[in-house]
């Protein structure tokens, strides 16, 4: 493909980021949101004839277009449109300088719920690497702050905080450093600690009323953590712990919250842990559905139950699934695994991965690197035939994966 941006001002990131959306023209950065919608990949004349009859002249005003309506006025597919729309979102955004360069995820829950530890988990070790053995840290004193590139290009702030009592009257208190600008909220309860269940809920009912007083509604996800207790785990803890599950979602009810989820975690399960990280993360993150549908598209041409997207480090991006069937996940995680520890420690680079699950069940995983960043497609397969094909699916996902987040 023709790279045809001319650099202006606009930083050199903007080159990198927008490269793989446009063709045809060359041009400087800072003009884009005027031009013609031409310029986006996929977009032909007569659609740009479509597009000009509703006063849609300019990629701006494109990025400006509900794809739902768009579709309707037009007889376009909704999913077509919806990456056009993106697209143009993703040109403006960037050549405006007007982007997201990090995103802001906060864990909280009462002190010895287990955050530091999750947190080292995620960043420190292997998925499949169970049972590791964990360096004690001891309570976190206040407010930690460690980045993280996920998801390849994305940064992010993962914001640990103590959850002693006094650190947390202290946030409660209205430190708008502390909660402000939250792109998620993970919440951690220790499963295993039922006294304390009424004191965690009134945690986070509080952090609630916080992010509902600055207007602000981050997904949240609650972690219900440990969930890893040996052996029989008694009636009346199990009655316990459906009722919490219940209260929590009375608690977001009250709060006209829906965009939350509650998982199980452990982190003697961390491929369990990375899923659960994985998932609360795309929540927030527009373009996912975008890359979820072009990863459809691409399941059925090739006859494939399930396509996912990995970063290096095993968390899933984003994937398309026919039968839900989780085992080829955990198997793909630690494909990924083994293959990056072959490449640490032997300097091995394998360009192929494949694993016969069962008849007609090949999971074959690829990994596609770009500038120092790995990412890994893996589809499962009935036969090896068309597995050149995924090549193909990385070229096209490259400019959305590049542009994670920045809207
Ligand atoms: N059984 C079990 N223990 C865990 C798990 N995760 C963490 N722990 C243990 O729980 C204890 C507290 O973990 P931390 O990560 O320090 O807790 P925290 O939430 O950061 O606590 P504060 O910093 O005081 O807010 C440690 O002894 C951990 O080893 C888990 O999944 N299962
Ligand atoms: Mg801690």
């Amino acid at each position: 493909m023709d790279v045809c941006l001319e650099m202006g001002v606009a930083p050199f990131m903007s080159f990198e980021r927008l490269r793989g959306f446009l063709v045809k023209e060359r041009m400087e950065v800072e003009r884009i949101p005027k031009s013609s919608p031409q310029i986006i990949v996929g977009i032909d004349s007569e659609t740009v004839k479509g597009l000009k009859d509703l006063k849609i002249v300019n990629v701006k005003k494109l990025s400006q277009q509900d794809p739902k309506t768009l579709s309707q006025l037009m007889g376009i597919k909704k999913s077509l449109l919806e990456k056009w729309i993106y697209a143009a979102k993703i040109l403006v955004a960037v050549s405006e300088g007007n982007f997201k360069d990090r995103k802001k995820i906060v864990f909280a829950g009462l002190d010895n719920a287990g955050k530091t530890a999750i947190i080292h988990t995620l960043t420190k070790c292997e998925p499949t690497a169970k049972n590791q053995i964990l360096t004690e840290t001891g309570p976190t004193e206040g407010a930690r702050r460690e980045e993280a590139a996920l998801f390849g290009w994305m940064q992010a702030e993962l914001h640990d905080l103590g959850g002693k009592e006094q650190h947390r009257t202290k946030y409660l208190e209205g430190d708008r450093e502390i909660f402000g600008q939250t792109d998620l909220l993970i919440f951690v309860i220790d499963l295993q600690d039922y006294e304390r269940y009424n004191e965690a809920l009134g945690y986070l009912e509080s952090i609630l009323g916080i992010y509902n007083k600055a207007g602000e509604a981050p997904y949240t996800t609650v972690f219900l953590h440990k969930s890893d207790a040996e052996g029989f785990v008694s009636q009346e803890v199990g009655e316990r712990i459906d009722q919490l599950k219940r209260d929590i979602v009375k608690l977001f009810r009250k709060h006209h919250i829906n965009r939350y989820h509650i998982d199980n975690t452990s982190i003697f399960r961390s491929d369990k842990l990375f899923l659960s990280f994985s998932s609360a993360l795309r929540k927030g993150i527009n373009i996912v559905p975008v890359i979820e549908e072009i990863l459809k598209d691409y399941g059925e041409l090739l006859g494939s139950t399930h396509l996912m997207l990995f970063d290096n480090r095993a968390l899933l991006i984003a994937d398309y699934s026919s039968d839900g069937k989780e085992v080829f996940t955990t198997a793909t995680m630690g494909m990924i695994c083994l293959r990056e520890n072959l490449a640490k420690n032997y300097h091995l680079n394998i360009s192929t991965l494949t694993l016969e699950l069962g008849p007609n069940e090949i999971i074959v995983c690829k990994p596609l690197e770009w500038e120092d960043k790995v990412f890994y497609i893996a589809s499962v397969l009935p036969t090896t035939e068309k597995s050149n094909v995924l090549n193909l699916l990385g070229e096209e996902l490259q400019p959305w994966i590049r542009n994670l987040g920045v809207i």
